[in-house]
């Protein structure tokens, strides 16, 4: 009964909601794309001081909790506060920012430095993809030194917050990342 019982308990928290972690620098598109996801057409953004919290069902049978956290400067220090029991992570990147790549490489090296990320799933949110300069996804992963990383241990998506266009195949592709190491861990 005991053992049973632990294997529902392990069943439903592998079945209910994740927790997704949301970063990446200021301006990025971070928040646009949480409430593009909530599909709330009037809204406007302005930086996000502290941060935003949505639950979002990208496609039927899955929901995740997304934390969008504030991406500027003097944040940035405090995104560790939000890494306890995450499921996996979006770093959003905008893909017209050239001479920032290299501080979002950084800050991106930094969260999988620590103990409670680095063995989460990633996906890399190639943003603003609707802006003729925007950098494809392959100059990016290859800017984010990506194609170092364990295979299967990241995916780089094209996106426009703007439209939505990419943003339910980020989040449906991060949700089985994480579904499939859950199954794999607890051989369910
Ligand atoms: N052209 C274009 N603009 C975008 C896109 N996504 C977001 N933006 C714009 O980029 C600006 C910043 O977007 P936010 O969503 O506030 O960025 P953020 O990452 O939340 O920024 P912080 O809260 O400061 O960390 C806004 O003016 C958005 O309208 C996109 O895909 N294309
Ligand atoms: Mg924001």
């Amino acid at each position: 009964m005991g053992r049973m019982l632990s294997k529902v308990m392990k069943k439903l928290s592998a079945d209910g909601p994740k927790r997704i972690l949301m970063l990446g620098l200021d301006n990025a598109g971070k928040t646009t794309i949480l409430y593009r996801m909530k599909k709330t057409d009037d809204f406007h953004t302005v930086p996000t001081i502290g941060f935003n919290v949505e639950t979002i069902s990208p496609v039927r049978n899955i929901t995740l909790t997304v934390w969008d956290v504030g991406g500027q400067d003097h944040l940035r220090t405090l995104w560790h506060h939000y890494f306890e029991n995450v499921d996996g992570l979006v770093f959003v990147i905008d893909s017209t920012d050239k001479r920032r790549l290299h501080l979002a490489k950084a800050e991106l090296e930094g969260i999988y430095q620590h103990d409670l990320i680095k063995n989460a799933p990633l996906v890399v949110i190639a943003n603003k993809q609707d802006h003729d300069d925007a950098l494809k996804p392959s100059e990016i992963a290859e800017k984010l030194n990506l194609l170092s990383w364990p295979e299967n241990s990241y995916y780089i998506i094209p996106a426009c917050a703007l439209t939505g266009d990419g943003l339910t195949d980020a989040f449906t592709t991060l949700a089985e990342m994480i579904r499939s190491r859950k199954k794999h861990r607890y051989n369910l």
